[in-house]
């Protein structure tokens, strides 16, 4: 398998309710390697560009006010299979269904309890509090990476575990 590269970010809410040395704490411990990490404010234009294939839902609005509501910590993580991995410890986007042992299956809850239905079809009951985001595909993890870190803010480096992680 190729080694790829994720972008993972904890929201807003996971940096209010103090989950981010909890949630690095399961990446790293894991085995991959962390290659950027700052904590940020996020522009608006910045949330639209990196949500921009849900730009015409309606719940879109709200997540990206959710986004930019308050800082959060972006990291960059690299590792054989870690797009697919990663997204297995994140868990589903609904904290309501992700697995116990997953982030959102153990740090967060169904928010909210009014819902709207879009004019398309869709039930939009709000579960836009999910804590933490990570790439679907490793495309989209370079795409992310290059959005949301600078030049020289990613670093290549090994960590001495490396011989013990892999044969
Ligand atoms: P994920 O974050 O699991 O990759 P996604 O990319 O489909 O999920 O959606 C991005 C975020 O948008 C998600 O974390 C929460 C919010 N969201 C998605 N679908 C939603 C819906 N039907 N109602 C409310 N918020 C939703
Ligand atoms: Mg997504």
């Amino acid at each position: 398998e190729d080694v790829e590269e994720t972008y993972i970010m904890i929201k807003p809410d996971g940096v209010q309710r103090g989950l981010v040395g909890e949630i690095i704490t399961r990446f790293e411990k894991k085995g991959f390697k962390l290659t950027g990490l700052k904590l940020f404010q996020c522009p608006t234009e910045l949330a639209q560009e990196h949500y921009k294939d849900l730009q015409s839902k309606p719940f879109f609005p709200k997540l990206i006010n959710y986004i930019t509501s308050g800082p959060v910590v972006c990291m960059a993580w690299e590792g054989v299979g870690v797009v697919a991995s990663a997204r297995k410890l994140i868990g589903a986007t609904n904290p309501l269904n992700a697995e116990p042992g997953t982030i959102r299956g153990d740090l967060a809850v169904q928010t909210g309890s009014n819902y709207t239905v879009d004019s398309q079809d869709s039930m939009l009951i709000p579960f836009g509090r999910n804590v933490v985001h990570g790439s679907d595909s490793p495309e989209n993890g370079k795409r992310e990476i290059a959005l949301w870190f600078k030049q020289g803010e990613v670093c290549q480096w090994t960590p001495a575990q490396e011989p013990w992680l892999t044969e």
